[in-house]
Formats: C-alpha cells, structure tokens, sequence
C-alpha cells in the first residue's frame, strides 16, 4: 500500500551538466545540460535512487526539474569538462552521450540574424531561437522527443511523481504535449496504477508578451509569476498597496485560474535578480515580511502553492545588482555540493537556509492541510494592512501588517 502523503519535494537538475569554471562552479551551470545522466553536484545515479526511494518509503514525493528546451551555452566548448566526464563540443553541436548532432538543434530554423531571442514580442524568435545562448533543441523531432521522453521515464522508472518543466514559454506547447505523451505512468510501487506524472510548466507571464499561460493549460499546471510579484509589492506596501486589496485575491488579480496555478513567493531565479519579477521579490533576506507573504499564501485557497527553501550566498550590491548573483551552493573543496545538516534546535546548518523548516513556514503547512477543501470565508479587514479570513469551520488566521 502507498504510505500516507507526508510532502514533496522539487529537486535540482539531476541530469549530467558542464562544468563552469569562471566564474566558479555558478549555480545556473545546472541549466547546460550536457547528457541525461544522473550525475551532477548532488551525486551520481545511485544516490539519487536511494534518495527517492527513501523519500518515496516515507511519503515524500520528488519532482525533478527537467532541464529540456536547451543543452549547454553555444560557447561551451569542447572537451570533458562535465559533471560526468562525458565529451561534448557546442561549436559542432555534438553532444554523443545522449547522442544529440548538429540535425538535433534549431539553427536553421530561427530567423534572428544572431540566433538568439532578440525580441520577447515575437512568439516565433522565443520557441525558435537560443535564450541567453543555449543551444535550442529541436523539438519538432520525434528523435528528439524520445530521448527527451526516455530521460524522463528513466526517472519514473526510479520513482518521482512529476516534473517541472524549465523554459517551457521558450517551446511550442504542441511539442511539450509530444514528449509527455511518451510518458509513463507512474511506479506502482508507489503509487496507485494509471497515476499519471504531475506537470509543471515554467512560463513566465508578466503581460504584455503574446505568450500567455493559458497556451500551456493544455499540458498541465502553469507557473504564476505575478502572484509572487503582486503579494511581494502588497506586504512592502509600495505603489499604495494594502493588504486590504487581497479580498479578492486571485483570479480577481488578473491570475491564471486557480486549478491551472503553481505559486510561490519567490523562486531560485527570481530571489537573486534572475528570471522576472523584479525588486518586489520578498525572500528570506527579508524574513519577517517573507514570514508574512509565505504564511498568506499558505493559509489562501488559490493555486498549488511550492515554498522555497535556498542556501545562503555573500549578497553583495553594486549599483543595485547583486555582484555576487552566480554564487553556487554550499560546497566542498571537490565541488560536490555539502550536505544539509540539521543543528539541535532542528535549524540548518552548512549556510542551508531551509525556509521551509523554519517554524512559522512550517506550521502554515500543516494549516493548509487541515484546511484543504474548505471555502474561503469570513473576510475582515480594517481598510489597511489588518486583514483576517477563515477557511470554512476549520481554520481561521489574522494578519497585522500595520505598525499598530
Ligand atoms: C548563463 C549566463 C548567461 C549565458 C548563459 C549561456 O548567465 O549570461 O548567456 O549561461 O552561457 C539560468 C540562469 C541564467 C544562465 C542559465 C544557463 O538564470 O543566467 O545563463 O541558467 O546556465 C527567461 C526565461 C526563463 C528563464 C529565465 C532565467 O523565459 O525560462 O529567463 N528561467 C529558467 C530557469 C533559470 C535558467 C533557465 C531557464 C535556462 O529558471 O534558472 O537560467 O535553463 C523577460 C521574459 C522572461 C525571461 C526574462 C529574463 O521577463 O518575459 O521570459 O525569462 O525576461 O530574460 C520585467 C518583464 C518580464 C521580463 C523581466 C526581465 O519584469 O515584465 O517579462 O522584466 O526582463
């Protein structure tokens, strides 16, 4: 019998990547893939079966985040240097561990004169074309559906139970829906038979780009960026905003619907500068106001709600930017990634930051829970920043985010 879901847990790409060397070893050098071996920072193939097994043993449900609209970065280079050892050369476009070829890419098909998204305004150059240089695959291959589809039912195989998948705005929703055809269900060792993977599309929609969200439902949960956006600019108070305003929160925001939303907060991109949302981004950085935005969240209906749990880095501003934006994980002098301890007082140590061990967080876990399925009822609010709701006859929760 599956076990009682106890959590899920989104994990980094597990998939073979380069190595960066300057600046050293980044964070984002996971999004280069170079081969769909699982072999990274975090560990090799082995550990990560046992990771997920373990997890699987005791409720825990993992999702990989799937790293498949791109390799590495056009100007990679040849050689070895890969979490795995494996040779690729991104100037020929080989990469012979998958094997993907120069036929597998989308050079010919972008009409950019550089071969890059040059203009977010033309849904043709944002599918077609390479984002921050990395070389696009071409997804209309069934070839290169299959090795992507076979990546993935590899890691069904092993026992996740779902996926986010990274750049889906820069992919035709027809060829996502093509590759996740080819999926699998899930393992029955796990889970009960015909449960299908969970998908979550990485789409960024702010507005103002003819690439909506809603062109993904047809595939699975959408990402809501202006969830994070909105409720970060509500909790600073800034352009006038209250939390009031959150009465009708959702939908009634300009939201995607919310059977269709993954929310957060923050998110690995967007708490660093990355990815889109901007200087209303609350993070752990801010930690009462964070406190505040995640427990909203948790305690509201809206959406399938994903709490972040980060590393600390040196945060070092220059002219508003954080110079220090790269900086990769806790890490040992051979570049593996160090482990998550857990002090006494159950807080993490190694520079893991682990919001979502942090007590407020984690009660509102529990809150949302027990209140799941219950309707949003019984708004107050005192027409500024004291706000209250109840969730049917089984939770009720009060905000004060007045300096009274
Ligand atoms: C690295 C280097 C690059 C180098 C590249 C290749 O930083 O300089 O060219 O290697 O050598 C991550 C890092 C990247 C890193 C990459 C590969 O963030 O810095 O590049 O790994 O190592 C777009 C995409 C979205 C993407 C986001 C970062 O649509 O999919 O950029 N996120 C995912 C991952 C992310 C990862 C990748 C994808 C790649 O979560 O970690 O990159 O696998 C607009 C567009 C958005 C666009 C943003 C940023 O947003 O709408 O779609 O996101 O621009 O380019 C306002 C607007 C808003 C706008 C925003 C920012 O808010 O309303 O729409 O401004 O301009």
């Amino acid at each position: 019998m599956p076990e009682k879901l106890q959590a899920r847990k989104e994990v980094s790409p597990p998939n073979e990547n380069i190595v960066i060397t300057d600046p050293n070893r980044p964070w984002w050098e996971r999004y280069q893939p170079i081969s769909y071996k699982l072999c990274t920072r975090s560990g090799n193939e082995d550990e990560f079966r046992e990771m997920v097994t373990r997890c699987n043993n005791v409720g825990v449900r993992i999702y990989v985040d799937a790293v498949v609209n791109h390799m590495c970065g056009s100007g990679g280079g040849s050689g070895t240097h890969s979490t795995c050892g494996s040779y690729f050369n991104a100037g020929t476009r080989d990469f012979p561990a998958v094997p993907y070829s120069g036929w597998d890419f989308n050079d010919g098909k972008c009409q950019t004169g550089s071969g890059e998204i040059e203009n977010y305004g033309d849904m043709y150059q944002v599918r077609d074309c390479r984002l921050s240089g990395l070389l696009d695959l071409a997804l209309e291959k069934d070839y290169v559906r299959s090795e992507v589809a076979e990546y993935m039912n590899h890691l069904i195989d092993i026992g996740v139970a779902g996926f986010r998948i990274d750049a889906a705005k820069h992919m035709w929703p027809g060829d996502i829906k093509a590759f996740l055809d080819k999926l699998k269900d899930l393992n029955t060792q796990w889970f009960s038979a015909g449960t299908r993977p969970f998908i979550y599309q990485e789409v960024i929609d702010l507005g103002g780009e003819p690439i909506t969200g809603s062109d993904y439902f047809g595939n699975g949960r959408v990402t809501e960026f202006k969830y994070g956006a909105k409720l970060g600019t509500v909790i600073r108070k800034w352009n006038g905003e209250k939390m009031a305003y959150l009465k009708n929160w959702g939908e009634g925001w300009g939201f995607v619907p919310s059977d269709r939303a993954l929310v957060f907060v923050d998110n690995h991109d967007n708490q660093r500068g990355h990815g889109a949302g901007g200087a209303s981004i609350l993070t752990f950085w801010d930690a009462r106001l964070y406190k505040m935005a995640v427990g909203f969240m948790l305690a509201h209906p809206y959406g399938f709600t994903r709490v972040m749990s980060s590393f600390r880095w040196p945060r070092y501003f220059v002219d508003g930017q954080d110079v220090n934006d790269w900086v990769g994980p806790p890490s040992n002098s051979d570049g593996s990634t160090k482990s998550v301890t857990i002090n006494a007082d159950t807080t993490c140590g190694n520079d893991w930051v682990c919001e979502h061990r942090w007590r407020q967080i984690r009660n509102m876990v529990v809150f949302r829970n027990v209140v799941d399925g219950q309707a949003f009822s019984n708004w107050w609010d005192n027409g500024s920043n004291q706000v209250a709701f109840g969730r049917g006859n089984k939770g009720f929760i009060v905000f004060n985010n007045d300096d009274w």
